[in-house]
């Protein structure tokens, strides 16, 4: 078998004990059962038919990290010696970035990469390659579109913007049920005063109590970036919150190099720069990836069961289970465990009244279907 002369760092999946089967098709498996392509991947198919040829061709595919997608092209970051492609502090962050074309294949697979995806690229020239391989996914986003993504920093502020805790926990709900991890950040403490610091103090215990990795700071004096910077090593992300938080501010201060307007590549493809809401993932070092995302108005609740709501504040699915009736929905159920709780002060009356709001909000959607 050429696989492993042809390509000696092949990524985990197809080096271990080298089962085909499991190089499928992203993104696919659990949505429509069995695709496709499952068991057939491009990788295989190219050292298929080199072996047809008579002979290995020693090939260089690099692994890499697309780190932006725009009307066919995907900018990858490549990896170099076998290391997770990261930039340190004071390292250039532009360095060995390919920009590549999709291989016919991929796309007669049906396969779209997506930013964030690890793949297999083959360089072709100063700065440009082919895209031959999308490595399995092991999350796949549809707003923003987006690959891998582990986390979700969720950005507010008490002040500049008044927070909106309905906002906040509706969007938290958002993420609980993309089963991702939620990181908020409250941001500019620097126009807080003494008491609205207190104030802020409080809430930052509720999410913390909630089960939410919570940092407070400021992105204009750097107060409190070190820590929430620590958390975020090693993961992609995705940022979040209402406009005008500074999700695009605490971006650039961890890449103050980043240029001002990202819309380089349309402009380069004749476009209007701002006719596409691209995804462009940031690499900010320490192995982390951010993703920044403009903020959004009026949220709809994710389409779930009634039940399925108290799974999705992580402190009312803890208690849930003292619950007397299993399906209790923590209204006004005798021998309700969340209810105790709230009375005692483990849950915070601001989570569960939003928890009641949702739960009449869900009611309305049902009901207006039938
Ligand atoms: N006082 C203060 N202002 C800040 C801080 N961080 C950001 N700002 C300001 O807040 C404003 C909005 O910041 P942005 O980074 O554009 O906010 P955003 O969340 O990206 O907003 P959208 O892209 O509209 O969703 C800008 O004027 C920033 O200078 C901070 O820590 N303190
Ligand atoms: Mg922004
Ligand atoms: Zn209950």
């Amino acid at each position: 078998m050429a696989l492993l002369p042809l390509r000696p760092e092949f990524p985990p999946f197809l080096s271990k004990g080298g089962t085909l089967s499991r190089c499928r098709r992203p993104g696919t498996a659990s949505r429509r059962g069995k695709s496709k392509a499952e068991g057939r991947c491009a990788i295989l198919f190219l050292c298929r038919s080199i072996e047809k040829g008579g002979k290995v061709l020693k090939e260089t595919l690099l692994r890499g990290r697309i780190v932006r997608a725009l009307a066919g092209y995907y900018d990858v970051v490549v990896e170099e010696d076998g290391e997770t492609p990261s930039a340190e502090d004071g390292q250039d962050f532009r360095r060995s970035v390919l920009r590549t074309r999709a291989r016919g294949l991929l796309r007669e697979l049906g396969i779209t990469p997506l930013v964030g995806d690890l793949v297999h690229v083959r360089p072709t020239g100063e700065g440009e390659g082919v895209l031959i391989e999308v490595l399995p996914r092991k999350s796949e986003l549809v707003r923003p579109p987006a690959a891998n993504v582990d986390a979700v920093l969720v950005v507010a502020t008490l002040r500049e913007p008044e927070v909106d805790l309905a906002y906040l926990d509706r969007l938290l709900v958002h993420v609980e049920h993309a089963r991702l991890e939620a990181v908020l950040f409250w941001n500019k403490v620097d126009v807080l005063g003494l008491s609205e610091r207190e104030e802020l103090e409080a809430l930052l215990g509720v999410y913390r109590s909630a089960g939410y990795a919570t940092f407070a700071g400021s992105v204009r004096t750097g107060e409190g970036l070190p820590e929430v910077r620590a958390h975020l090593a090693g993961k992609v992300l995705v940022l979040a919150g209402p406009s005008g938080v500074g999700k695009t501010s605490f971006l650039r201060v961890l890449r103050p190099d980043l240029p001002l307007a990202v819309g380089e590549l349309s402009r380069k493809l004749g476009r209007g720069r701002h006719t596409t809401r691209e995804v462009v993932l940031v690499d900010v070092g320490q192995g982390s990836w951010i993703a920044d995302a403009p903020g959004f108005g009026a949220l709809r609740l994710p389409d779930v069961g009634l039940p399925e709501l108290g799974r999705l504040f992580p402190e009312i699915a803890a208690c849930a289970e003292g619950c007397r009736f299993r399906d209790c929905l923590h209204e006004r159920e005798p021998g309700c465990a969340v209810r105790a709780a709230v009375e005692e002060g483990k849950i915070a009356r601001s989570r569960y009244a939003n928890y009641l709001t949702f739960l009449r909000e869900l009611r309305e959607m049902h009901a207006e279907r039938y």
